[in-house]
């Protein structure tokens, strides 16, 4: 079995780390190891990339006794050559749901870890950089957000940010996967709080088939939590989604979604702002935050605006820190702040070279001297 997906995926790839795949006219095309459209191409494999614990360690991607698949999957087109290792005290749940296998164990050094398809989500020690900044920085950029979407976030962790603001009258989640809702309640009930607010609706579904049904313009902001683009997130990266994504945000409305790593994934950052640019017609802008149990350290947020009054994402119109009770709401705020938010927006220079689209939002930083 193993044998069989370790095949599958040397097919795709060459010795530089380049999946090749086809065009669909039969002709071979070099599809960059980051891209999305990799794993998609051999849907059996992505079945077979999950996550195992060996003597006692959990490593992300897939790690096996097996040379084929120890060769390959170390190889991961997500984030290939390299794995990120976490020791298991013990192992608490592991099930397939319809859509993918969930895993929770008690880790030595981070507490409790989510895992989906062998790719770690959240750990209790260092989620609150994720949640905090997906969902403050998006928030904090306009005045009296009432209206939000989540779409992913079945842990509650964003439910749980997004509480602290008072302004919000209805918070709109769609999750596909009620296993992981489930298994957030028994294991993490810091982040599951987020589902006991009364503004939340919880939709269990398809996002895409909740955004096509949402009336036009209906929502502030929409914050996109999703799992890597493989397997069920997969086509929350693309071009119809973020068209119905901008289609039910009002006008100057904000989204703001996962983004990946700046270290790794710089084509696919890339290819996701060249068509947000086309669809949002206001700010477009990259933000990340140090995440350590994610792969290379960090994760990026892509945020942008509608045509609208306009968003200055890089500094925060509506501070938390001027928003009573928001910064001890159920549980203090532990990574984000007004500092954070704006430095979140400066970018090292080998982002900015490589990534062309990125150069005009750390301009609008406010200039400090440099001494
Ligand atoms: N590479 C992992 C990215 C995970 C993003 N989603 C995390 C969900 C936490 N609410």
């Amino acid at each position: 079995m193993e044998d069989g997906a370790g095949r599958g995926l040397e097919r795709q790839m060459s010795m530089d780390g380049k999946v090749n795949s086809s065009n669909g006219s039969g002709k071979a095309i070099s599809i960059p190891s980051c891209c999305l459209k990799a794993k998609l191409s051999d849907p059996e494999t992505d079945a077979k990339c999950h996550s195992t614990v060996v003597s006692g360690w959990f490593s992300e991607p897939h790690s096996s006794s097996n040379e084929t698949v120890k060769k390959v999957y170390f190889n991961n087109p997500m984030w290939p050559g390299e794995t990120h290792s976490l020791k298991v005290e013990k192992v608490l749940f592991k099930e397939k749901s319809k859509y993918q296998e969930v895993l929770v164990f008690q880790s030595s050094a981070y507490g409790r870890v989510l895992v989906l398809d062998g790719i770690v989500q959240l750990t209790e020690k260092d989620e609150c950089a994720y949640q905090e900044m997906i969902t403050h920085l998006p928030l904090c950029s306009i005045e009296s957000p009432q209206n939000v979407l989540v779409v992913g976030g079945g842990d509650g962790g964003v439910l749980r940010e997004i509480a602290r603001h008072s302004s919000v009258k209805s918070i709109d989640i769609c999750e596909i996967d009620q296993m992981v809702i489930d298994v957030s309640k028994k294991f993490f009930p810091e982040l599951a709080l987020g589902f006991e607010d009364p503004r939340v609706h919880l939709h269990v579904g398809d996002a895409i088939e909740f955004l096509r049904h949402a009336p036009k313009g209906k929502y502030d902001a929409v914050i996109v939590d999703s799992s890597d683009p493989v397997g069920p997130a997969q086509e929350l990266v693309e071009r119809p989604f973020f068209e119905t994504i901008a289609r039910a945000l009002r006008p100057g409305g904000v989204l703001c979604n996962m983004a990946e790593s700046m270290w790794l994934h710089t084509h696919l950052i890339q290819d996701m702002i060249s068509i947000c640019r086309e669809i949002f017609k206001g700010s477009v802008c990259y933000a990340w935050a140090s995440v350590p149990t994610y792969p290379s350290g960090v994760i990026g947020f892509l945020l942008c605006s509608t045509d609208g009054p306009s968003v200055d994402f890089v500094n925060p119109i509506n501070p938390i820190e001027k928003m009573g009770d928001a910064l001890e709401y159920r549980r203090r705020l532990k990574f984000y702040n007004s500092e954070m938010h704006r430095a979140a927006f400066s970018l090292p220079s080998f982002v900015k070279r490589e990534v062309e689209a990125l150069r005009d939002c750390s301009n609008s930083l406010k200039k400090v001297d440099i001494q």
